[in-house]
């Protein structure tokens, strides 16, 4: 049927009749978006057949469905990669490309659907595309928000916030379900009656309500036919805003649930490993929550009459504790709807819902003042505080006279809601993102928890999905892996093991180097054309890609090549091959520090990149707008790939694995999924440098790093930290970088120096990065390394994540979809 659709012919003749029901227009007539559109219906109209094929298999064979909930999923453009998945992007391009037209400039015409910040985000996505591919039911619960991430513009160094309007063409790939339609309700107050059946009944009255409806996007599995669903909800007002409404308390009450609505989906917090206690971010969370389990209990009740077995048949993974509302929502409609006690409702709960934590930062850790969550969802916190009731019952049990515990522990506390406590209360499975990190929530963070639930606590490193970001990202790459290993890695990642033989073998050396080469001019002709800068294909790449954040340590990375730049300048001819800095990175709107940073590795490019008297020998280049996108160009075209967090603070990371998958060289802290990333690829093919996580650790708690120290006894650095603040880098404001002075070394109110260590890891850096200048001269060495690379990835698919979460967590039953005769 695949085949019939992709007939180069039909499907030319499919966008054809597109464009000319669409747009009046001939193919000749119609624009690039226009050209874009009409191919993306082309294309659904196949997933269409495969999705209805799919949603009936779950109909008929009743397999337990996972829900995955997330406040964000980045899921990136959807035409190229339902195309790599359908097997018809090589057909396609060159279908187009004999009328003329070229698929990589079409492909470009789709916005990024950015509803998310980074790791988090996109994580969701690629879980979606391995549960899809690996044949799992799965619906991915979340926020269709009006403006996802904002996009990023550079004026004078600067970053500057321009709002995402993604969807102001329309977006081909979802469709509209007003048949699932709930009301969400919020404020008012509780109602209790006695019933006839003797019991309490609680009712929630005076509330306002919205009305959630779902949007579903296709999330199309590779080569299986399968294709799951993205829900992502919409809010409209309940009832239409009409003008003709005389009662003045009527129109009031109008405009408040217009208003509502239109605020409740308006845009996602731009705010990554950082959250504020905002009423409006927790209205969206109960928001796509309660619709989402509505959908779900709906959607069971269809097929079962006992929702004792609700288990069996339904988890919903709360993706970090943004949806951990679920727990208590659950709870409600069990007790209030459908009229159980609290003992059945919480033995079922309790097997529904499980927790990923992501995150130590303190700041990221979710916590609401309780008025506000009971004055916003009064029933659901009356359910909330009997949980904590019975729980700090259970502790007080387990340690009598010991406060301490019910301090750290209980979900109400201090006078507010602390939501990761209630996930792990509730849930069956805790798990971290990393093995190390696992290690650090068991032994530190969340020790307590450990000791009294040991049996919830698992790890899932977390993984990337191959078909984005080697198949679609590196095209020459992709087939380079397939000639030597054949094509199952798409589906099967541990085979580019078998690229273990190559790596010495100097054809496909050779060949390797030609596509990173061809990858880099790809690359910097898109700088070019962007930055307006020139940059050299044959200089090592050194690329850092992710979120701003301290703990992420761009400051670090920039401050080295400052030091270099110092370096070069007093020795001109001293040993060096050139190098080009690669940075992308959005900075929270609000987070100051992280915004100063990114203008000084602007102002530090400018300084630099014009500068004559160094040759050349490093160039400095800032990414405007770094998304999903631009990220599949940049990795497959970087030498180095830059994980220098601070130990213990980065959970995982999961760019680091997309660049090892395209054969970059990891220069890295022993953090997060870099542990396991050396463990698999071997201390030859790494760079690691800096202090261990338990270094980190106990400095924190005994309080006795001090940066001075280091400071005043090394020359250069107290070179490169004084030319912040010496006019050196802003045409002499002294003041322009004096918070970025400041954090190292002075700290203000309530902050420590250097938190994040930079001064204490930068000259194990700056070893660990000469050692990389001089690696790369041995070309041989550093081919068989990057190869090694990708031969030693497989670990890092979701793939392999997903069955771990599957065979530990879910339990999920495969489904079989076939298309023959349909
Ligand atoms: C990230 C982690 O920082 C990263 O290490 C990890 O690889 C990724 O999640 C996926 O597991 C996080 N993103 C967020 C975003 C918010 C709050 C907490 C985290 S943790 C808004």
């Amino acid at each position: 049927m695949r085949d019939k659709v992709f007939s180069k012919k039909e499907f030319i003749a499919s966008v054809t009749e597109n464009v000319k029901t669409m747009y009046r227009k001939t193919l000749k007539e119609a624009t690039q978006q226009e050209i874009y559109q009409a191919v993306s219906l082309a294309v659904k109209d196949v997933v269409m057949d495969e999705w209805m094929a799919t949603q009936q298999v779950i109909e008929k064979d009743d397999p337990k469905i996972l829900y995955y909930m997330s406040m964000e999923f980045l899921m990136g453009r959807a035409l190229g990669n339902n195309l790599i998945n359908l097997g018809a992007y090589g057909e396609v391009k060159e279908a187009l490309e004999e009328i003329g037209l070229d698929l990589s400039v079409i492909e470009d015409q789709e916005p990024d659907p950015a509803l998310g910040n980074g790791g988090l985000g996109r994580l969701a996505a690629c879980f979606m595309d391995s549960l899809a591919t690996l044949g799992y039911a799965a619906y991915g619960c979340g926020i269709r928000y009006r403006y996802g991430m904002f996009k990023q513009q550079i004026i004078d160094g600067f970053q500057v916030e321009v709002p995402d309007n993604w969807l102001k063409d329309g977006y081909p790939f979802e469709l509209r379900r007003p048949e699932y339609c709930y009301e969400i309700k919020f404020g008012g107050h509780v109602e209790e009656t006695a019933g006839e059946d003797g019991n309490l009944h609680f009712e929630q009255v005076g509330y306002q309500s919205v009305l959630a409806i779902p949007y579903d996007m296709p999330i199309v599995g590779y080569g299986n036919h399968v294709v799951d669903s993205l829900m992502i909800w919409d809010a409209q007002p309940k009832e239409e805003f009409s003008l003709d409404s005389f009662d003045r308390g009527d129109y009031d009450q109008a405009v408040e649930q217009e208003n509502l609505a239109r605020n409740l989906v308006e845009v996602l917090y731009p705010n990554d490993n950082h959250v504020k206690g905002k009423e409006l971010r927790l209205k969206q969370q109960y928001f796509f929550v309660s619709a989402s389990i509505q959908r779900a209990l709906e959607r069971f009740k269809k097929h079962h009459n006992d929702l004792h077995d609700l288990p069996k048949k339904v988890t919903f993974q709360m993706n970090d504790t943004h949806p951990t509302v679920a727990v208590a929502e659950l709870m409600r409609i069990l007790l209030d709807e459908e009229g159980m006690s609290w003992d059945e409702a919480w033995e079922i709960t309790t097997h529904c819902v499980a927790y990923t934590n992501h995150t130590i930062m303190a700041e990221a850790l979710e916590k609401w003042p309780i008025d506000i969550f009971q004055r916003l969802l009064p029933r659901v916190y009356q359910i909330v505080d009997e949980i904590n009731r019975r729980f700090v019952e259970e502790i007080r049990a387990k340690y009598p006279d010991n406060e301490e515990k019910v301090r750290k522990m209980a979900i109400l506390y201090d006078g507010q809601v602390k939501m990761a406590n209630l996930a792990i209360v509730a849930g069956y499975s805790v798990n971290g993102v990393a093995r190390l990190h696992t290690e650090i929530l068991e032994k530190q963070e969340l020790r307590d928890f450990y000791e009294l639930f040991p049996e919830k606590f698992n790890n899932k490193t977390n993984g990337i999905t191959q078909r984005r970001f080697l198949a679609h990202g590196n095209p020459l790459l992709a087939d380079w892996v397939t000639k030597h290993v054949g094509k199952d890695w798409i589906t099967s990642l541990a085979k580019v093991e078998d690229l273990t033989k190559y790596a010495t073998d100097p054809k496909a050396q050779q060949e390797f180097l030609e596509i990173k080469k061809q990858n880099k001019i790809r690359l910097a002709k898109y700088i070019k054309e962007h930055n307006g800068i020139e940059v050299d294909p044959n200089s090592i790449f050194d690329v850092q890609v992710k979120r701003l954040h301290e703990y992420k340590r761009q400051l670090m990375n920039i401050l080295h090549v400052m030091y270099l730049y110092n370096q070069i300048k007093a020795n001109p001819g001293m040993d060096f091959y050139p190098r080009t800095f690669i940075f992308g990175a959005k900075a929270a709107a609000g987070y100051r520090t992280a915004k100063k940073t990114i203008k000084l590795i602007n102002t530090v490019a400018d300084v630099i990149n014009n500068d004559p008297s160094i040759n050349g020998k490093i160039k400095v280049v800032f990414i405007e707008d770094y998304r999903v996108s631009i990220a599949e160009w940049i990795f497959a075209a970087a030498d180095v790939s830059e994980q220098i967090s601070t130990a213990s603070k980065e959970a995982s990371g999961t760019g680091n694995m997309k660049f090892m998958l395209n054969g970059a060289i990891t220069l890295g802290t022993m953090d997060g999924a870099n542990v396991e990333m050396y463990e698999e690829v071997g201390a030859d093919n790494i760079f690691i440098f800096g202090m261990s996580a338990d270094e980190v650790i106990a400095h924190e708690q005994h309080h006795d790093y001090n940066p001075y120290d280091i400071y005043n006894n090394d020359e250069d650095i107290k070179k490169v930290v004084n030319q912040l603040v010496d006019g050196t880098y802003s045409h002499n404001d002294r003041e322009l970088f004096r918070e970025l002075y400041n954090s190292l070394l002075n700290p203000q109110q309530g902050q420590v120096a250097d938190r994040y260590f930079i001064l204490a890891d930068f000259r194990a850096y700056a070893n660990a990065q000469k050692k990389i200048g001089v690696y790369y001269t041995n070309k041989s060495a550093w081919v068989k390394s990057a190869i090694l690379n990708i031969a030693h990835s497989g670990k890092f698919s979701s793939d392999r994540t997903i069955q771990e979460y599957v065979d530990d967590i879910w339990k999920l039953d495969k489904i079989e979809v076939n298309t023959e005769g349909c």
